[in-house]
């Protein structure tokens, strides 16, 4: 075979690259949420901390905040934002309710073993409007969970805390081999938050929910390690379920 014909045959195609894998679980999961009406929204990645701590009611000596946890940025209380909560924040305060937002995004905190990086990726929904119950949010989620895992999967709501929800909760799925593994957490918006950003909690009611990408993603294709997704290995890479 000539070198011209071997250019165009045989390896250019399978070479052109594909979305990394966390990337197109993110889009996946943003698309399922935007099919429910829910808008998508972009935030900065440095934030501010009134934004991504004291709006969401988590309080100045509460350990999240602590220098151990959250990369701060030159002491200008600034920070690399933990969460993508704080975009649910700019939009309540830049619109009033009804208000159904999808954001999605690198976080960053000082983690760093086999479950967890100093950046990952989560998406978050979030929905304000009159009259929004818990039973919504389950509705919601257990669509989501169909999705994505099918919908024979075995569901389980524990009870958990959260400074910016109340009451709030995690959600675990059934696993193959009978374990029960947390996929996400959610809650009704505490109402001290819709007040931080001028809605009135008597009148509107919210929830809200928070993944990590790359745990969704390690469970789908039994991946055990996260930094798998970030040594640039094309054998792992190329593998999907
Ligand atoms: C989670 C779990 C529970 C959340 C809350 C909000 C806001 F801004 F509405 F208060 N945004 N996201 C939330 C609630 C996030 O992630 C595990």
């Amino acid at each position: 075979m000539s070198s011209k014909e071997n250019l165009f045959i045989s390896n250019v195609s399978r070479d052109r690259g594909s979305p990394h894998p966390i990337e197109e679980m993110k889009l996946n999961l943003v698309s399922i949420l935007e099919s429910y009406g829910f808008e998508y929204e972009e935030g900065p990645e440095i934030e501010s901390e009134q934004n991504n701590f004291d709006m969401l009611n988590i309080r100045k000596n509460h350990p999240a905040r602590q220098m151990h946890d959250t990369f701060y940025v030159n002491h200008e209380s600034k920070v690399l934002r933990t969460h993508t909560s704080p975009v649910q924040i700019r939009a309540m305060l830049g619109k009033a309710p009804p208000l159904a937002i999808v954001s999605a995004g690198k976080v960053f905190r000082k983690d760093d073993d086999s479950t967890h990086l100093p950046m990952f990726h989560q998406v978050e929904a979030m929905y304000v409007n009159k009259g929004v119950s818990f039973s919504n949010l389950k509705f919601l989620i257990f669509e989501i969970i169909d999705t994505i895992f099918g919908s024979d999967t075995k569901v389980r709501f524990r009870p958990s805390y959260f400074p910016f929800t109340e009451p709030s909760a995690e959600v675990d799925i059934l696993s193959n081999n009978g374990k029960w593994l947390e996929i996400l957490g959610c809650g009704i918006v505490n109402p001290k938050v819709l007040e931080n950003c001028n809605i009135d909690s008597n009148e509107f009611s919210g929830f809200a929910l928070g993944m990590g990408v790359e745990r969704i993603a390690m469970l789908l294709n039994d991946v055990d390690d996260i930094r798998e997704f970030y040594k640039s290995n094309l054998d792992f890479l190329n593998q999907r379920k």
